[in-house]
């Protein structure tokens, strides 16, 4: 029975159905078999449960149950995480995995105990039980909270065709469970009642709930009365997961290959199941400043004239901009690492030019090799055998935009050093940033490569069916780790399409083919909250929608949100009108040069969330469920969310929206627009004329800000402008600084600082500690005070009286002073 294309089955009732009917007809058949046919006492292939463990033996951190024939391992990673893997016949596979090339070296205590009723390993923080009447495997915390339990025991079913099994496990959904996590989802936030496949697609002009798309993420979190929990299924298979769909009390997820390999992550808050999880796949690397701006992309723009035009576009208009992309037009006959002679005589001038006038050149690199023995990329692959080869050893030949094509087989290690290299000329030609489209991988017509096609898999070797998912993430390492190479010193900037979980630690990634309509103006928002919560926090949409025409309006609402995007690209297809930020006239383009000089404006604050994510696993979009886990109705809210977290971004997301509602989490909070200060833990109404997208700063915030420039390190940074939001609470801020460009903060050359903001009905003190090797050239702070309850009399700082104060009709204000204070006190 090969269940390749039908969604196998998790619903146990089903299963027993199933399971009974191949046993009769198995007892039908025996009548017509000789006594000594030998094929007599094959059991037919049904799906198998686990048994009841009857044995457990130790081995470091690892703990086996068996039941006989089947073995359960127990692998205690952390206190908070647990990994489950099962072996069907007792042999497991060898250990590898692209997402976590190494598992936390932590010093953990555990116990393993046993009673009647069940065997338990207890970290200090929470228990795996395995039951020993069903061999069910549970976790719960120390408060004795069951927080994840199987519904049925894990199980399994062979493949003949290709070896291995299908393997499944299923588990209970309590009545008020809420599920999030699996990257880019086209659908709601709350992936209750959903059913989900993860199998890389190109999904050109996707829709609402089409499924799946371009990455596979296989890591969910669990809410449910409080407590959260990550489960994160480590199979590059073709994976499915049903949340609470087709039963309602039961949550499921299964592999059509490949080992039954689950880690369980503790939470109780959601926050901390994110940051465990960045604890096992990685985080994103600091992003070169540069790349914190806004981008300006298209297909294409082409010839090098037109290039010119754009980027001086910018300049003249005044709009901001530090990156312009080349789609696929600049090379020759859509040839890899080859620039078209009729287009872009002299790509070296260009970019030269184009980064005298402030702007980062990223050019697109696609997979597809194309099938030419002129054309040396090939020759040299052709010659190393580095192309992907079909099962009966025929190449993998596939049509892209080259034409006929060969593709680098990137899950072995030679080949990804080779392509890494292949980078050296793009480099010396001066290009700042790589972007890998089509690694799905895509193919016209077939979609992608067939089945059988082998891979390296690192010397672990495995089928398309096992290679298809990683494919891209192989692709856009090779990309990541060559550049690094070829950059010495310098941060590489690379944006991948397609991407496993762990992806993260190599690029950067945008949402793909959208529309320029205002449903995935919605869409988007929620997709780069998703993405953020699982992993990836460093991504975009295209801004306008890729293909479609919006109108000024949408464009404008997108620029809006997309200023809170931690990527911010705008793109577009071909076929589409112009679409730069000045494309629409008036009014239009001064409310995009606007916000596109917030954007720069808050660099240091992005930056510095940045910083958050890359050393300690924060997300840098955070939606509101993660703010307050605790109340119910924000399981559902999706379309507000904080930028890292002290500012909270609500995007306006209907045509010709005059107000919109915003939910306020509690604390106090002040409107970025009018500083009016508003209690939290409620929902208001608050006004949205186009130029205005309704943004809150946290009380006690300190919002680091940088003056507007064209492009980031235009000038050099005399001082930095400190916002400091009053409050009566204490409240901590954070500022990272560096070079911005350089892999120095390995070496720990850099400067965390951190703020404490606390006022009363008197006086409002500010703090500042500082942690590390860097000194920033700039001398001096800012300060702008913003909410204080009264009119100050004086200031001082580290003892001594600040000689000027402003201040502004807005009940603001604003002195300066050196950027090494310890404390100061502004007194009513
Ligand atoms: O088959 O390179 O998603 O951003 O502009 C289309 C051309 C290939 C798809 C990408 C899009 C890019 C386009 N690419």
């Amino acid at each position: 029975m090969s269940m390749a294309e039908n969604v196998p089955d998790p619903n146990p009732e089903l299963l027993t159905a199933k399971l009974l009917q191949v046993e009769e007809i198995a007892v039908d058949e025996e009548e017509f078999h000789h006594l000594n046919n030998p094929a007599e006492s094959i059991k037919p292939i049904v799906k198998k449960y686990l048994g009841t463990p009857n044995h457990s033996e130790q081995s470091g951190n690892k703990i086996f149950f068996s039941d006989g024939d089947a073995k359960v391992e127990i692998l205690v990673v952390t206190n908070e995480i647990i990994r489950v893997r099962l072996a069907p016949h007792s042999v497991f596979l060898e250990e590898f995995s692209y997402a976590v090339p190494q598992l936390p070296q932590r010093h953990v205590e555990f116990t393993l105990l046993e009673n009647d009723k069940e065997y338990i390993v207890a970290t200090p923080v929470i228990n795996c039980h395995i039951r020993k009447q069903d061999f069910f495997i549970s976790f719960s915390d120390k408060n004795d909270t069951i927080t994840s339990s199987d519904a049925v025991p894990m199980h399994w079913e062979e493949n003949t065709q290709f070896g291995g099994y299908y393997v499944f496990c299923t588990k209970t959904c309590q009545e008020q469970e809420s599920f999030f996590g699996l990257g880019d989802k086209a659908t709601e936030f709350n992936l209750r009642g959903k059913r989900l496949k993860n199998w890389n697609t190109d999904a050109y002009s996707f829709s609402f709930n089409q499924d799946p798309l371009y990455r596979s993420i296989p890591f969910y979190i669990s809410l449910n009365d409080n407590v959260a929990h990550g489960i994160f299924f480590d199979n590059t298979f073709k994976a499915y997961f049903d949340f609470a769909a087709e039963d309602r009390n039961r949550t499921s997820f299964w592999a059509d290959g490949g080992e039954l390999q689950y880690y369980y992550i503790h939470g109780p808050h959601m926050m901390d199941v994110v940051k465990n999880y960045h604890l096992l796949t990685g985080t994103h690397p600091m992003p070169p400043l540069w790349a914190l701006g806004y981008h300006q992309c298209r297909w294409s723009y082409y010839p090098e004239n037109k290039v010119r035009v754009i980027a001086n576009g910018f300049r003249q208009n005044r709009i901001p901009c530090d990156g312009i992309y080349l789609d696929i037009d600049y090379m020759d006959g859509y040839r890899c690492f080859t620039w078209s002679p009729k287009y872009f005589p002299n790509p070296k001038k260009m970019i030269a030019d184009l980064a005298e006038n402030g702007f980062k050149t990223v050019v697109i690199i696609d997979p597809g090799i194309r099938v030419d023995d002129n054309y040396w990329v090939f020759k040299e692959g052709k010659e190393k055998k580095y192309f992907c080869r079909r099962c009966d050893d025929y190449f993998m030949e596939g049509h892209v935009w080259p034409g006929r094509c060969q593709f680098p087989d990137f899950t072995n290690p030679e080949v990804r050093a080779w392509w890494g290299d292949l980078f050296d000329g793009l480099v010396e030609t001066g290009v700042a940033g790589v972007w890998n489209d089509m690694n799905e991988p895509a193919v016209f017509g077939s979609g992608s490569f067939p089945d059988d096609v082998r891979h390296q898999y690192d010397g672990y070797r495995g089928s398309h069916r096992k290679a298809h998912n990683v494919y891209g993430m192989q692709m856009v390492r090779a990309t990541y780790e060559g550049l690094r190479k070829q950059l010495k010193n310098k941060r590489p900037f690379t944006i991948t399409r397609a991407g496993y979980a762990g992806v993260q630690r190599y690029s950067s990634v945008w949402t793909g083919d959208n529309v320029a309509t205002w449903e995935h103006l919605k869409l988007g928002n929620i997709q780069l909250q998703r993405l953020s919560v699982s992993g990836i926090s460093f991504c975009g949409t295209d801004i306008g929608g890729f293909s479609g025409e919006p109108d000024g309006e949408l464009f404008t609402r997108w620029i809006q949100m997309g200023t809170f995007s931690p990527f911010m690209r705008a793109h577009s297809a071909g076929d589409t009108k112009e679409r730069e930020p000045w494309s629409f006239g008036e009014p239009f383009t001064s409310i995009n040069r606007r916000f596109i000089e917030l954007r720069y404006r808050l660099i240091p604050y992005l930056y510095s969330t940045f910083w958050e994510h890359h050393r300690y696993g924060f997300p840098i979009l955070r939606p509101v469920v993660m703010q307050e886990q605790d109340v119910l109705m924000n399981h559902f809210r999706q379309d507000e969310f904080t930028y890292g977290d002290k500012i909270l971004v609500c995007p306006v997301l209907h045509p010709g929206q005059q107000t919109r509602n915003v939910y306020l989490p509690k604390g106090k909070w002040y409107n970025f627009w009018t500083l009016d200060m508003v209690e939290g833990a409620q929902e208001i109404t608050v006004p949205t004329p186009l130029d205005i997208m309704p943004l809150f700063v946290k009380a006690g915030s300190v919002i680091p800000e940088y003056p507007v420039m064209q492009y980031t390190g235009e000038t050099e940074i005399e001082e930095v402008k400190l916002n400091i939001y009053y409050s009566d609470y204490e409240v901590k801020s954070f500022l990272f600084e560096d070079y911005g460009e350089t892999f120095a903060y390995e070496q720990d050359i850099y400067l965390e600082k951190k703020f404490v903001v606390k006022g009363d009905e008197r006086k409002l003190t500010i703090k500042q500690t500082m942690e590390g090797l860097y000194t920033p050239r700039y001398e001096g702070y800012h300060f702008k005070v913003n909410g204080l309850p009264f009119v100050p009399s004086r200031i001082v700082a580290d003892g001594k009286e600040v000689p000027t104060i402003s201040s502004n009709a807005d009940k603001t204000y604003e002195f300066k002073f050196t950027k090494n204070f310890k404390q100061i006190e502004i007194y009513k």
